[in-house]
């Protein structure tokens, strides 16, 4: 059987991969990079990750950086286990729509969440792109009727929002979506 490491700090990124792994019960081992402490400046990581950044996967001795890229690459490789939708089909492009939307368009606003004084723009600005995407998700999951990883990685994002303040409260269908999956998705 292939070896799957998983280098991450539960409060980063790595959360994403770690909900994957997680909730399709994917043999790995977790190495804990505890970047409060500076893990992830050490030597023996930087030859892991070149940034020093959490998450890093091993596949087989292969190191695979980029929540995103690390994502990707384990909806392919547990395709049927997930119901990842097959290449060059519209629910294909959904899932790399979703995910370059949570990447590159909500992510960078998750920064101004930090900072008490750029908190309400953050607020806003997540609010704004959230009801730009509202019609798009089609609904109960977000291929439509089949569940599919593309749940587990908007619920995860969407959960992380939450927790940081940012979330919308009150805009549907989000609202619909986290209360539907909400059960499914607690860690057991
Ligand atoms: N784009 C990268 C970002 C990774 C990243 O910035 N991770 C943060 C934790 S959320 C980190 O490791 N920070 C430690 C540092 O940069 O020193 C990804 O999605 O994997």
């Amino acid at each position: 059987m292939s070896e799957i490491i998983h280098y991450q700090d539960p409060q980063s990124r790595a959360m994403r991969t770690q909900a994957l792994l997680n909730f399709y019960d994917i043999p790995h081992k977790n190495v804990l990079i505890d970047i409060r402490k500076g893990d992830n400046k050490s030597a023996d990581y930087l030859k892991i990750h070149p940034h020093g950044r959490v998450p890093a996967l091993s596949y087989d001795g292969q190191v695979i950086i980029e929540s995103g890229a690390i994502t990707l690459f384990l909806a392919d490789l547990y395709a049927d286990k997930m119901n990842t939708p097959k290449p060059g089909t519209p629910e294909r492009a959904l899932l790399y729509e979703w995910m370059l939307f949570c990447h590159a368009s909500l992510e960078p606003q998750a920064t101004l969440g930090f900072n008490p004084e750029t908190k309400a723009r953050g607020q806003a600005e997540v609010r704004r792109l959230l009801e730009g995407m509202a019609s798009r998700l089609k609904g109960p999951h977000v291929l439509g009727e089949q569940f599919s990883l593309l749940d587990v990685i908007l619920y995860t994002e969407l959960a992380w929002y939450k927790t940081i303040g940012l979330y919308p409260e009150g805009l549907e269908p989000f609202d619909t979506f986290m209360q539907s999956h909400h059960e499914r998705m607690k860690p057991a």
